[in-house]
């Protein structure tokens, strides 16, 4: 009974230690945009959305955007507006293999600006988290810290004199 009590304890200790090495190995996921079909003009208008709507992305995760023929960009636009209008403007990622990690939450908009490939449907809208990106809550908090940093500094130098 006692030896069976150990090996309970054992390995209760052992799936716990695995639990924590998982915790530690998904600190990020890369994603292949559009799996094997890769960052295409795709089949459908769709395709990229729904693909993405499949995904939950968090913090920390990666996309690659690959492609083995044709000539596409991976642009990312700042707004829904020029999203939805397919506008060329935004920073542009060029290079078939290119990989985006995300480290803070938010939605990003992501178009090929090649011909009226975004007009078929090469876009797609990513959220990563609850798609809202951090608000003005941490400066604010950084300057409370500043503040309480220049009190205790202050304290500090009062008692050295
Ligand atoms: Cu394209």
């Amino acid at each position: 009974m006692a030896s069976r009590l150990c090996f309970n304890t054992v390995g209760f200790l052992m799936v716990a230690s695995v639990g924590l090495l998982l915790q530690g190995a998904n600190a990020g996921n890369t994603y292949i945009v559009g799996d094997e079909l890769g960052w295409v003009v795709p089949p459908n208008n769709s395709y990229y959305q729904e693909w993405a709507n499949s995904k939950t992305f968090q913090k920390g995760d990666s996309l690659v955007f690959n492609w083995t023929t044709g000539t596409h960009t991976a642009t990312e636009v700042s707004t829904k507006e020029k999203y939805d209008n397919c506008t060329k403007m935004g920073i542009i990622l060029i290079d078939p293999g290119f990989t985006v990690t995300f480290n803070e939450n938010g939605t990003h908009y992501f178009l090929c600006s090649e011909g009226t490939h975004c007009q078929q449907g090469q876009k797609m809208i990513i959220k990563i988290g609850d798609g809202i990106a951090p608000s003005f809550a941490a400066p604010s908090l950084t300057a409370a810290a500043a503040i309480s940093a220049v009190l205790i500094s202050t304290i500090v130098t009062f008692f050295l004199n």
